[in-house]
C-alpha cells in the first residue's frame, strides 16, 4: 500500500533541508545566477550535513536515508535554487548510487566514502556529441593495454564537470557487441588526459556548471571498472531510473517556489481597487498551478516509494519526470504572468525559475524519451 504519512525521520529531513535552503542557499541565489558562480561553499556545508550522500549506507559514510526523504529534501533545495539541486541530484542519485550498487570495495573506500561525506563532488559522463538521446552510440573507447584501461573520447553536457573529483565514465570496449560492449569506470579527475572544457553559457541553472570533458589516453587500472565489462549501459540506465526521480523532485521544487511567489504577490498587488488574488482569472491560474504541483509531487513520491520498496519503477520514474518537468514550465510561466512586468525582472526571482525549469524537459532524458520509455513499459506489461 502506498502511504504518504511521512515518518519522523522523513519529516526531520524535510525540515532540515528547508531550514538550510532558506538560511544558507537563498541569500546568494540571485548573485550566483547573475555571475554564474558555482556554489562551492554551500555544497561544502551540505556535505557536512550529509546531504551529498543521503541514500548511501552509513558503512560508507552516508546518511542511510530512503528515496522518499531524498525527494522531500530535493524539493526544498530546488524551491530556492535549482542549480544547487541539480548538483545534489547528480551526486546522490547517479554517482553515489552507481558506486554503492556496482562498485568494488576499493572504489567504495576511495571514492564513495569521500563523496558520501561531502569531501568529493562527482560527475556522470554518459552523453557525447553524438550520443544524447541515443545513449547506446558511445564513441568513447576503452581499450585494455598491459593490464590497464585506456580511455579516449569526448563527453558532453557534464554537470559539475570542472569541480568534480571523480567521474563515472561510460565507454565502448567492444563495438561489435553494441550496447553490450559498454563498460563503466570511476575516473579520478586529476588523471592525466582528463580535461574539462570551458563552462557552457546557459539559459538557466547558471550557478551550476556544465562543460564537455576531453579524454585523451586516460589510464586507469582494472580496479576502476564499475561492474563487469559489458554491463555499462545497464548501469547507466538503472542510474537514470533514480536520476529521473531526482529531476522530478527538482521540477516540483522549482514549480512550488514559483507558485509561492505568485500567491504572495497576488495578495499584495492591487488592481481595480483590490488585490489581484481576488480577481477570478488570477484565482483560476492559482488553482491550476496548485493542482498540477500536487499531482506531480504525488507521482514523484510514488516513484520514490516504489524504489524504496525494491519494486519496478522504470515507468513511474519516467512518468514523474515527464509530468513534473512539464508542469514546472507551465507553472513558472504563469508565475511570471501573474507578476506582470515585475515578473520580467530579476529581483522577483520567477524569471530565473522559468529559465531554470526549461532544462528539466531536456536532461536525464528529454520529454520525448520519457514518453518512449513509458510507452515501451506499457506495451511490455500488456504483452504487445
Ligand atoms: N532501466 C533498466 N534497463 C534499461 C532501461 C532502464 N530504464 N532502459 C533500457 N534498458 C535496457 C533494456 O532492457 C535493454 O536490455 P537488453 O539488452 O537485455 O534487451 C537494453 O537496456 C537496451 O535498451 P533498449 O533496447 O530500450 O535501447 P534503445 O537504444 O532502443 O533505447 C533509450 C534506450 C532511448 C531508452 C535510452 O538510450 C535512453 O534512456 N536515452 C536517454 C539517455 C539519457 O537520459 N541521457 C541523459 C544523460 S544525463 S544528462
Amino acid at each position: 500500500m502506498l502511504s504518504f504519512e511521512f515518518n519522523e525521520i522523513q519529516l526531520q529531513i524535510q525540515e532540515a533541508a528547508r531550514k538550510f535552503a532558506q538560511e544558507e542557499i537563498a541569500p546568494t541565489v540571485i548573485h550566483r545566477d547573475i555571475n554564474s558562480e558555482f556554489p562551492a561553499e554551500i555544497l561544502k556545508s551540505m556535505g557536512e550535513l550529509g546531504f551529498l550522500g543521503m541514500m548511501v549506507s552509513p558503512d560508507w559514510g552516508g546518511s542511510g536515508l530512503d528515496a522518499v526523504s531524498y525527494v522531500l529534501a530535493m524539493e526544498e533545495f530546488a524551491k530556492v535554487d535549482a542549480s544547487v539541486a541539480v548538483v545534489t541530484s547528480v551526486q546522490n542519485s547517479l554517482v553515489c548510487w552507481i558506486l554503492e550498487n556496482f562498485g568494488n570495495d576499493f572504489l567504495k573506500e576511495n571514492y564513495l566514502r569521500p563523496l558520501a561525506e561531502g569531501r568529493y563532488l562527482g560527475a556522470y559522463c554518459l552523453s557525447e556529441p553524438e550520443a544524447g538521446s541515443d545513449a547506446r552510440q558511445q564513441h568513447t573507447t576503452a581499450e585494455k593495454h598491459d593490464g590497464y584501461w585506456i580511455l579516449n573520447g569526448t563527453k558532453n553536457w557534464i554537470s559539475t564537470g570542472q569541480h568534480s573529483d571523480v567521474a563515472i565514465v561510460f565507454a565502448q570496449s567492444n563495438p561489435e557487441l553494441k550496447h553490450k560492449g559498454i563498460a563503466c569506470f570511476a575516473v579520478p579527475t586529476n588523471t592525466p588526459g582528463y580535461e574539462p572544457g570551458l563552462k557552457e553559457d546557459k539559459m538557466g541553472l547558471r550557478s551550476s556548471e556544465t562543460c564537455s570533458i576531453g579524454l585523451t589516453n586516460v589510464k586507469v587500472s582494472d580496479e576502476h571498472l564499475i561492474g563487469e565489462v559489458g554491463e555499462g549501459f545497464y548501469i547507466a540506465m538503472r542510474g537514470l531510473n533514480g536520476g529521473r526521480i531526482g529531476i522530478a523532485a527538482q521540477s516540483v521544487g522549482i514549480a512550488q517556489g514559483a507558485f509561492e511567489a505568485a500567491v504572495k504577490y497576488s495578495l499584495e498587488r492591487k488592481t481595480m481597487g483590490k488585490p489581484i488574488a481576488e480577481h477570478q482569472l488570477i484565482q483560476s491560474k492559482l488553482a491550476q498551478m496548485s493542482m498540477k504541483i500536487n499531482a506531480a509531487r504525488l507521482l514523484t513520491l510514488r516513484a520514490a516509494w516504489l524504489r524504496d520498496n525494491k519494486m519496478d519503477h522504470i515507468q513511474e520514474a519516467s512518468e514523474a519526470k515527464l509530468y513534473a518537468s512539464t508542469i514546472a514550465n507551465e507553472v513558472t510561466r504563469e508565475a511570471v504572468q501573474i507578476h506582470g512586468g515585475y515578473g520580467y525582472v530579476r529581483e522577483y526571482q520567477v524569471e530565473r525559475m522559468m529559465r531554470d525549469a526549461k532544462v528539466t524537459e531536456i536532461y536525464e532524458g528529454t520529454s520525448e524519451i520519457q514518453q518512449l520509455v513509458i510507452a515501451r513499459e506499457i506495451l511490455k506489461k500488456y504483452g504487445s
